[in-house]
């Protein structure tokens, strides 16, 4: 049976006591320690299930400060280990006098998108006072987590592990996409089709949430919406609401839950019978790929009750798709803000560019970041969790601005309470 495993990485410069900490949470001799520099030459790889993380493949790689060729072959070797972990431990003997090394090393996870933990590795007591001077060279430190351990004293080994337990989010950990999910129910899925809905497929939320419904033995429906119609004025509307409930009704039993497109919350809110849970694909999406962090974007949602004049929102999409007609990132979402907070000024970001500067706003809301994988969704929600910047969600966001009790609804089959003011 293959053995899903967490990768961690431990790096650093020579003798930092990288293998000290790999024997320190394996509770054996698994590398060599040896106090000549340069001692891991190329990376130790031991496969173990460390009680409290779960099975993971630890490596433990050779310093990459050696200044000679066959330091430059170790040097690329670590680099090229490092793209296979998850979690980069990034080990730093606080006496060190330049960081250089631990910078590169802390540039390159991040550019691959790399979870990253600091360690500092204490050899004398005197030494830990230099860890602010130290920082003061590393730029945005202070947005990573830090330990700081004695490597060969076996009493940091449970400190250290609840570090990793506490800060690293596991790919593996498991989530369900919808839990509310039960055996043997039906499930409607609203689906509106506009000419910038691609021919051939779903899109991502739609295709795993209708695999998932299948795959868990209950019953997905399809509803193509015509947006346009449910939302004119004249008969029409009424024809695709009849459209709607006929279909609502030719179940033997109601349906357990509507999924819909957020774009179609205005209208799915007023047809979808109370008895009937709702909710939407792009809350589906942030909860999943957030790793269960529902609450914090509701946080984000009484961020944008309470902004102010001078304050700036960012309005973030993870990728550049065709913008066309009453787009959520470009005119929803600003016509918003526009309408009710005319003094707060917003930015964009799309596509990979993702504010340098997050710390300068007092709310971002982010779409719900399909075409992302996990651990780029999860990079971004860790360095807006670094900077306390609230957040929140396009399918959220959407849902608010039909008002309170619109939103305590698509929250109510995640278990969330959304208090409503007063
Ligand atoms: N006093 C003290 N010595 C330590 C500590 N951690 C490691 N050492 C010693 O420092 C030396 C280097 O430790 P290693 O764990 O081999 O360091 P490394 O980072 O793996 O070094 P390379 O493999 O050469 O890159 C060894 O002599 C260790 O016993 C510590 O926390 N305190
Ligand atoms: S990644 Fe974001 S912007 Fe791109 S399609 Fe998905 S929700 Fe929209
Ligand atoms: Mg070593």
């Amino acid at each position: 049976m293959i053995v899903e495993r967490d990768h961690i990485g431990i790096f650093g410069k020579m003798n930092a006591g990288k293998s000290s900490i790999m024997n320190l949470l394996t509770q054996q001799s698994s590398s060599i320690v040896d106090s000549t520099p340069g001692t891991t030459t190329d990376s130790k790889i031991i496969l173990q299930e460390v009680h409290g993380i779960g099975p993971i493949k630890l490596y433990d790689t050779a310093g990459i400060d050696e200044q000679s060729i066959l330091g430059q072959k170790k040097k690329l070797k670590a680099y090229a280990d490092l793209k296979e972990c998850d979690l980069i431990i990034v080990v730093i003997d606080p006496s060190t006098e330049r960081v250089d090394h631990e910078k590169d090393i802390i540039t390159h996870a991040k550019t691959l998108d790399k979870q990253v933990l600091i360690v500092y590795n204490i050899f004398d007591p005197e030494h830990e006072k230099n860890i602010p001077i130290l920082e003061k060279n590393i730029p945005k430190i202070s947005t990573y987590n830090r330990l700081t351990i004695k490597a060969i004293d076996s009493t940091y080994r449970m400190p250290l592990i609840d570090f990793i337990c506490e800060h690293f989010d596991s790919q593996y950990k498991n989530i369900e996409l919808l839990p509310f999910l039960q055996q043997g129910e039906q499930y409607m899925l609203i689906i509106p089709m506009d000419v910038e809905t691609p021919k051939g497929r779903y899109l991502r939320p739609q295709a795993m949430v209708e695999e998932y419904i299948t795959r868990n033995w209950a019953y997905p429906l399809s509803f193509r919406l015509d947006l346009t119609k449910a939302r004119s004025r004249d008969l029409e509307h009424i024809i695709e609401q009849d459209r709607f409930i006929s279909v609502m009704d030719s179940f033997k039993k109601r349906p357990h839950a509507v999924i819909t497109d957020s774009q179609a919350i205005d209208i799915m809110y007023q047809w979808v019978p109370e008895d009937i849970l709702l909710t939407t694909f792009s809350i589906t999406m942030i909860n999943y790929t957030s790793r269960g962090r529902l609450q914090q974007f509701v946080n984000g949602i009484n961020a944008l009750r309470k902004l102010k004049s001078g304050d700036t929102v960012l309005i973030a999409e993870a990728c550049n798709h065709s913008r066309i007609g009453e787009d959520i990132g470009t005119v929803q979402i600003p016509n918003f803000l526009d309408k009710n907070f005319p003094e707060v000024k917003y930015e964009h970001a799309f596509g990979k560019v993702f504010g340098d500067d997050l710390a300068k706003y007092q709310l971002i809301i982010h779409c719900g970041g399909c075409m992302m994988s996990p651990q780029k969704q999860l990079a971004r929600i860790r360095d807006i969790e670094h900077v306390n910047v609230p957040v929140t969600n396009y399918g959220m966001f959407l849902s608010y601005i039909q008002g309170e009790k619109a939103l305590q609804r698509v929250l109510k089959p995640w278990g969330i309470t959304y208090n409503l003011r007063d």
